[in-house]
């Protein structure tokens, strides 16, 4: 009986002071395994006689059952203890700030070709897609400039075949325009789009640009239309303090045909290094189509005339942001790009 006590006191003392889970299983074999220390006191039962016997047992037993309870609550307590614990390093502050996503915004390119297209809209042009894989006959030969001849030098081609090529400049759509709707006249279309020529890329050259091509056939269409449109044209886009000026120039598809410039954004014409102290910047080529081409597309060039532009929308966005180098709309810089962020 004395061992039983004995027994007891070490053991309570022992469950009393584990530490963790492993411990308290190791102490459950200890004392209540097969080989376990309870079981111990049982084999020595053999040696009692029959009247110790049974109450020995009930001894025995009654401490198995209450080691038994205390090893299930101290099971129950380290396992409640680290379900907490786990609770606690995975809890989440909902009452924290969340993590924006970034928003996207539209390309500085796809601003300035939207803002014209829409000022042409309103003015009732339709917009007009065409092909960037162009055929040479409506890049060239409808833009009045024959094979072999030497105004094919001033855009510097990037030829697929004798036929293909990738279309230097947005006259090609002009020119499926004209034929197409030769019969439906008269004729108001902007046509944007991708243009393509083997320029050296520097800071105001890229071999891949974007056009946008006004076109406009109707009866008695005369130079003036074409300097007031093109006066909305800068004035909507670049602010109505902007001024525009028309040099002489030549195109083989227009005649008279001139080059427009703008005041220069940087030094709003009193003249610095950007507009090579000029005061002025070219911004796109224009003229009265050349009746040659209208004649070819199949258009009454007594009864019909018409002006024609094409701006380039780089050289746009340049000046009306100040962007000092055409590559960097291509390369993709976050840094430029998120300063055209509309929160509209
Ligand atoms: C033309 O491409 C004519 N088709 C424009 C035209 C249309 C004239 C209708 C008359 C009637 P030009 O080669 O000058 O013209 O190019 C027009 C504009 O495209 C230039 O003023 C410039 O703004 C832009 N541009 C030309 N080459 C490049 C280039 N490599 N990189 C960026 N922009 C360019």
């Amino acid at each position: 009986m004395k061992k039983i006590e004995a027994l007891k006191t070490v053991m309570l003392t022992e469950i009393t002071k584990v530490n963790s889970l492993a411990e308290i299983e190791t102490l459950k074999i200890k004392y209540l395994g097969k080989k376990g220390e309870i079981q111990g006191l049982m084999q020595e039962m053999r040696h009692l006689s029959n009247e110790e016997r049974p109450q020995f047992g009930a001894l025995v037993n009654a401490l198995k059952n209450e080691v038994e309870t205390l090893i299930t609550q101290k099971v129950d307590e380290f396992i409640q203890a680290e379900v907490l614990n786990q609770i606690n390093a995975e809890h989440i502050d909902i009452t924290l700030p969340g993590q924006n996503l970034e928003v996207g915004n539209q390309h500085p390119l796809t601003i300035v070709e939207n803002e014209i297209c829409e000022l042409f809209e309103s003015m009732g042009y339709a917009v007009v897609d065409g092909p960037e894989v162009e055929l040479d006959l409506y890049n060239f030969e409808r833009a009045n400039i024959p094979e072999n001849h030497p105004a094919r030098e001033m855009q510097d081609t990037f030829f697929i075949d004798v036929e293909r090529l990738l279309r230097t400049h947005t006259t090609a759509i002009q020119t499926r325009v004209l034929e197409a709707e030769a019969e439906n006249l008269p004729i108001k279309v902007i046509c944007p789009g991708k243009t393509y020529r083997r320029d050296e890329d520097d800071a105001t050259h890229s071999h891949q640009f974007i056009q946008i091509e006004g076109l406009l056939i109707d009866e008695n269409i005369k130079m003036t239309d074409l300097k007031g449109t093109l006066e909305v044209l800068v004035k909507n886009v670049f602010g109505s303090d902007q001024e525009i000026r028309l040099r002489p120039s030549y195109f083989q598809f227009t005649e008279p045909s001139v080059e427009v410039d703008v005041t220069c954004f940087n030094c709003k014409g009193s003249g610095c290094s950007v507009c090579k102290q000029t005061g002025w910047i070219e911004l796109l080529g224009a003229g009265m189509v050349h009746p040659h081409v209208l004649e070819m597309a199949g258009i009454d060039s007594k009864k019909y005339s018409g002006f024609a532009f094409g701006i380039g929308v780089d050289r746009a966005v340049m000046l009306k942001y100040g962007v000092n180098d055409i590559r960097s709309l291509y390369t993709n810089d976050t840094r430029l790009l998120s300063q055209f962020k509309r929160f509209d």
